[in-house]
């Protein structure tokens, strides 16, 4: 086994050193804001403020979605919350998510601005004030409940547990890496039997709770994560890999995936999102072009 095996914790721990591994400058073991600054506030009833990763392109893509189907109050500006930063520990944002993490809603759409944090909530938030995408009926609403609060249960042993280890730690260790990749593949099975008798999670129909598993679970198999798709050997999941590729074609997806994105190609890159004009104008390689 490799690791520290001459490691022994003390009594208490303390915060005394580095981590180490990407992002270990934004770990702290205390929350709360580290300085002030407020947030800003677009001229749309739904403030996000937010970044491209799984978690944040969940809620751009019901969004989108929303808007897609026709609903003008599923307007929003999209603000960048830059984690590596530390925006995340900003007066402001802490104020509208004590747990400083992306995403976080403002929805000033009423007389009084209603916070929102944990994307599953974002998801049943704007599900439940537009009436989409979460069935009513008692079973169907459950088996849709069901799958939404799956993936917030089981993403954190994928990305917190496999990726962390496989792709960020800054040693790789046996033991960590077999435990979270046997996990991984495990949840994957558990997705590819679903998705073997259901065209989608909740059943017929698509709901929130394939926006919140598509990020995750979809990127990974299509290669997108952590560089791990051949290690986990993910084209062998063929039923997820059905359901990934026809929600990738859904155009609300697509261009929900854009927004608060900071990374990858420049065309797929909208940092903020103030307007639907914004795809066709203000991609960084349309900025990029303009300057
Ligand atoms: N359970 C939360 C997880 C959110 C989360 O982990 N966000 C990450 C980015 S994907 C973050 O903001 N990390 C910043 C930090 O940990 O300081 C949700 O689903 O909203």
């Amino acid at each position: 086994m490799t690791g520290s095996p001459e490691y022994v914790p003390p009594k208490v721990w303390t915060w005394n050193k580095p981590s180490g591994g990407t992002f270990a400058s934004i770990n702290r073991p205390i929350a709360g804001p580290t300085h002030d600054k407020e947030l800003p506030v677009g001229r749309h009833p739904l403030q996000l403020y937010s970044l491209a990763t799984p978690n944040g392109v969940k809620v751009t893509v019901m969004l989108e979605e929303l808007l897609a189907l026709g609903h003008s109050g599923a307007e929003y500006d999209a603000w960048l919350i830059k984690i590596g930063d530390g925006d995340q520990f900003g007066s402001g944002f802490v104020a509208v998510n004590p747990n400083s993490k992306i995403p976080a809603l403002m929805d000033r759409s009423g007389p009084k601005p209603i916070r929102v944090f944990e994307s599953a909530s974002i998801l049943m938030h704007l599900a439940e004030k537009f009436g989409e995408f979460l069935p009513t009926e008692r079973a169907k609403r459950a088996e849709c409940l069901s799958w939404l609060f799956w993936q917030m249960g089981s993403a954190p042993y994928l990305g917190g547990g496999f990726g962390h280890f496989y792709a960020y730690a800054p040693t790789k260790i046996e033991y960590a890496i077999d435990r979270f990749a046997m996990e991984t593949k495990r949840q994957l099975d558990v997705l590819d039997r679903r998705l073997a008798e259901s065209e989608y999670l909740g059943g017929s129909a698509y709901t929130i709770a394939d926006i919140a598993v598509w990020p995750w679970y979809g990127q990974l198999v299509q290669g997108k994560m952590y560089d791990g798709g051949e290690f986990l050997d993910v084209g062998s999941y063929r039923h997820v890999l059905r359901w990934t590729d026809a929600i990738a074609e859904r155009p609300a997806v697509k261009r929900g995936r854009m927004v608060n994105r900071t990374f990858g190609d420049p065309s797929s890159q909208l940092h903020e999102r103030h307007d639907a004009s914004d795809f066709d104008t203000n991609t960084q390689d349309r900025l990029a072009a303009a300057e």
